[in-house]
């Protein structure tokens, strides 16, 4: 812990990769695992542009409820550690999977969010994205001005992530001194990528997550534990 500390003190430019696992704590269910939202529902028939195709209603029942759910959550100690630690670096970027909004609301501001928002709402028919903070939405499936379906602002499988975001994220992370990995079972790709991309652009990278991942084995260190009683412990 010691040395981790160390390098993440004395690094000028930091890249954070974050999962659903940094959000547990505050109370909102990740993907995989105990209590992943995958044991419950099936990610084809709810999450890829198919399923929306096919059940619109279904789709929006579903992210409905999960952003009632998250309207009444509040960001955790893991979050505001990040957010401490982007005050002290000449560059930092914090790069989330995590479609919730928690990272900005601890005060990050530098967040590249690779799987969109869940915040947001876009058009089918025309294409136009607007901020969408209703709960629980009168509407479903919400409508634009247009006429056209709104479908959620979030990346589904299968669909490529938005291309200016994904292409800063890969520039921070080849130009990263160090990569903190934290609570993402670096599964889905390409977010998954940018862990291998740093170790062999020479980054230290340290991982913090409650279970052992595909790279653990491989890391410069790499934490068992929750987010936000290890964050705390490597930011002070
Ligand atoms: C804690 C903790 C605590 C718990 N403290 N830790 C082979 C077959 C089929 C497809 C593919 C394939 N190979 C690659 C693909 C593509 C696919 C993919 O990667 N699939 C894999 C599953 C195999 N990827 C895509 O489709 C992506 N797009 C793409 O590739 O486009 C290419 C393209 C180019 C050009 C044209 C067209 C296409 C898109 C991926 C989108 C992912 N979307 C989701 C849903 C977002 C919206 C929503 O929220 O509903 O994103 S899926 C879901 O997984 C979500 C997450 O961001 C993402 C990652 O999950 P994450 O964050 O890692 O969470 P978990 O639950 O997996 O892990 C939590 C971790 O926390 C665990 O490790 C715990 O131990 C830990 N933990 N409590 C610390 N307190
Ligand atoms: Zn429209």
């Amino acid at each position: 812990m010691k040395q981790a500390r160390e390098w993440l003190e004395c690094a000028s430019a930091v890249v954070v990769l974050t999962g659903a696992g940094i959000s547990a704590e505050s109370g909102v269910p990740t993907f995989r695992g105990q209590g992943g939202l995958w044991k419950q529902f099936r990610a084809e028939d709810l999450a890829t542009p198919e399923a929306f195709g096919r059940n619109p209603r279904l789709v929006w029942e579903w992210y409905d409820s999960r952003r009632t759910a998250l309207a009444a959550v509040e960001p955790n100690a893991g979050h505001r550690a990040l957010a401490r630690l982007e005050t002290r670096k000449a560059r930092f970027t914090l790069v989330t999977q995590n479609v919730d909004g928690l990272h900005e609301r601890a005060g990050s501001r530098n967040v590249l969010k690779l799987h969109g928002d869940i915040w947001t709402v876009r058009c089918v028919k025309c294409g136009r994205e607007r901020r969408e903070e209703r709960t629980p939405l009168p509407e479903l499936p919400p409508r634009c001005d247009c006429g056209g379906m709104l479908r959620p602002g979030v990346v589904w499988f299968g669909e490529p992530l938005p291309g200016d975001v994904w292409e800063r994220a890969e520039e921070a992370t080849r130009e990263a001194e160090v990569l903190l990995v934290v609570g993402t079972s670096a599964t889905v790709y390409p977010a998954a990528g940018l862990v291998p991309m740093a170790m062999n652009a020479g980054a230290r990278v340290i991982e913090c997550n409650m279970e052992e991942t595909p790279f653990s084995s491989g890391l410069d260190r790499s934490f068992r534990g929750r987010a936000g009683e290890l964050l705390p412990q490597l930011i002070v």
